[in-house]
């Protein structure tokens, strides 16, 4: 591994491993983006993926919300996309706007066209390199998560060849061909071990698995098509990172929607932090999971757009919900951000999680 330099702001880490911190560590998913004028700026001249493959570029853009939230936000993730897992896998993807592909996988027979063996330090090196750089361009001011999409939403993907309202193929794939999904959802798993490994390796301080449609699927359909997945990676990246002599880093599960399963995941799942979306009340997912994990999440995203009073309050009673217990929280909104959001409406959520999850000092 490369000598990087030290870390100055470890509540992130503290909290995703358990501890109680002095205040909620806090930062929010897809920080980097098209609510920020930087990015926007940036975008003009280049193109998605262009971006995620330009370490230089990637490094600018992850750093974007670091510089202007400076002292506020505690940490930064990779500017990348769950996507470049099917790309690695041999599949193209294009971005205008959402994400399309041109030829998804219609029938089990297609899985032929994906790669056998996936190197993935040939395919996604790119990121390992964006990783590193930025790992060393952060200077230690906050730690830098690494990130894959989970098997079963990268599926989704790949079968529907884009974003969907019904998950009407991919949901006929796993009800009709079931061995032949598994093993498709096997194969992915595989990746992501390996890139999340190649994460570590590069410099990332935690890994995040967004599993964003887990909620999708029955609680029974989770069971059988997702979790042994996410299962199969938190075992295997950990087994893998000792075996290297890697550091052990925490790893975070969002399972969107997944709520009913939430009890079973802090119990099973081999996951430090359990990502929470906004539909579940945070006392109550502190009770379901008691101090077996630390938990992130989870307001509502869209608060963001309703002004400076209502986030107000909003924060305040997420942090007296999440303070009910005990176990580390990391603050997070319950989803990524959307454009359109002011970024000094970004700026306001920040100050309010700083003030409203201050432990009182003991006197
Ligand atoms: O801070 C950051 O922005 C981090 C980088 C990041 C991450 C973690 C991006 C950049 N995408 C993601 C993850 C991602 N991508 C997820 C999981 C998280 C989530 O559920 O929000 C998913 C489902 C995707 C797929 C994807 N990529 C979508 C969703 C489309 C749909 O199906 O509804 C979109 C719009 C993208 C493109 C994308 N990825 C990231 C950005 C900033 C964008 C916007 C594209 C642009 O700049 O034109």
């Amino acid at each position: 591994m490369a000598d990087f330099p030290p870390l100055k702001n470890d509540l992130l880490l503290r909290a995703a491993r358990g501890e109680d911190t002095e205040r909620a560590p806090v930062w929010i998913m897809r920080q980097a983006g098209r609510y920020l004028p930087e990015f926007r700026k940036v975008r003009e001249d280049h193109g998605f993926f262009e971006i995620c493959q330009t370490p230089e570029l990637a490094t600018e853009i992850t750093a974007q919300p670091i510089r202007r939230y400076s002292g506020l936000i505690d940490a930064s993730i990779i500017f990348s996309d769950i996507l470049v897992v099917p790309q690695a896998m041999g599949m193209e993807v294009l971005m205008n706007p959402g994400p399309q592909f041109p030829d998804p996988l219609n029938t089990p027979e297609d899985v032929q066209k994906l790669k056998t063996v996936v190197d993935v330090n040939k395919e996604l090196g790119y990121v390992f390199e964006a990783l590193t750089m930025t790992r060393k361009e952060l200077k230690g001011e906050v730690p830098l998560i690494g990130f894959c999409g989970a098997p079963w939403t990268l599926f989704s993907y790949m079968i529907e060849g884009g974003g969907t309202k019904t998950f009407q193929k991919c949901k006929t794939w796993i009800f009709k061909y079931p061995e032949e999904s598994k093993e498709l959802l096997g194969r992915i798993a595989e990746v992501c071990v390996d890139f999340l490994v190649g994460q570590v390796k590069a410099g990332a301080q935690l890994l995040q698995v967004f599993d964003s449609w887990a909620g999708e699927l029955s609680s029974h359909d989770f069971q059988e098509f997702s979790f042994p997945t996410l299962h199969y990676i938190s075992q295997h990246v950990r087994e893998r990172l000792k075996a290297n002599n890697l550091p052990i880093v925490p790893m975070t599960l969002f399972a969107k929607g997944a709520n009913t399963s939430l009890s079973f995941l802090a119990q099973n799942s081999g996951y430090d932090v359990l990502g929470l979306d906004w539909c579940i009340d945070p006392a109550e997912a502190r009770r379901i999971v008691g101090d077996k994990v630390a938990l992130q999440g989870n307001m509502d995203p869209m608060l963001l757009y309703a002004g400076k009073p209502a986030i107000e309050s909003a924060v305040k009673r997420m942090c007296e919900g999440f303070h009910t217990g005990k176990g580390g929280w990391i603050a997070n909104l319950g989803h990524g951000i959307t454009p359109g959001v002011d970024p000094d409406d970004v700026r306001w959520f920040f100050e309010c999680v700083h003030k409203y999850s201050a432990k009182k000092q003991a006197l």
